[in-house]
């Protein structure tokens, strides 16, 4: 009985359910972040040779998030996972002076060679911002070539994915952004 109620709750009031993918530079936290949501802790990574997937519930939102493995190799890869995607999580070392310029490459790189992310809303993790050295928003948004992003919505988060902070705030606007059409 008990079953056959909460089936139908199911029918009448369906979660919704967006499909969500997570790329960026290997080393920029996208496992960190991935299973610090799903399990609220820290899990040791190791660099992720094809992906991770996992349901997020949140806000009657179900999220499934692949986290596909970011090394410059398999990067080629991530196209393959783009299909139906309906948010993108750019996830950025904000302590990666260095990297930068190779994050925003590869971010308007497969803006604009995958015409399956023309209605995904993008999300910028500016990850590690607990690290001393970390760029600012303002700067990462600028070295990252957000305001040229034209006709796409957009968004950048500061996280830390050790202590948790920001993530949370992240999947705020995407829940807001995202259309919820089926894709
Ligand atoms: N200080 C700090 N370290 C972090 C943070 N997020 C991740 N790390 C560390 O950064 C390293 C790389 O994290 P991963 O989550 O494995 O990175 P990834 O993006 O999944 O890397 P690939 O799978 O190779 O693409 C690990 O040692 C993490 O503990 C953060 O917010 N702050
Ligand atoms: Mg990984």
């Amino acid at each position: 009985m008990g079953g056959a109620v909460s089936r139908l709750a199911k029918k009448l009031f369906p979660k919704n359910q967006v499909r969500i993918v997570m790329v960026g530079l290997d080393a920029s936290g996208k496992t960190t972040i991935l299973y610090k949501l799903k399990l609220g802790d820290i899990v040791t990574t190791v660099p992720t040779i094809g992906f991770n997937v996992e349901t997020i519930e949140y806000k009657n939102i179900s999220f499934t998030v692949w986290d596909v493995g970011g090394q410059d190799k398999i990067r080629p890869l991530w196209k393959h996972y783009f299909h139906h995607t309906q948010g993108l999580i750019f996830v950025v070392d904000s302590n990666d002076r260095e990297r930068i310029s190779e994050a925003r490459s590869e971010l308007h790189r497969i803006l604009n060679e995958n015409a399956e992310l023309s209605n995904a809303a993008l999300l910028v993790f500016a990850n590690k911002k607990d690290l001393p050295n970390a760029m600012s928003v303002s700067e990462m948004a600028y070295m990252l070539g957000l305001h040229l992003l034209s006709h796409r919505r957009w968004y950048i988060q500061q996280t830390s994915a050790t202590s948790g902070e920001g993530l949370y705030e992240g999947l705020d606007w995407l829940s807001n952004n995202i259309s919820n059409k089926a894709a």
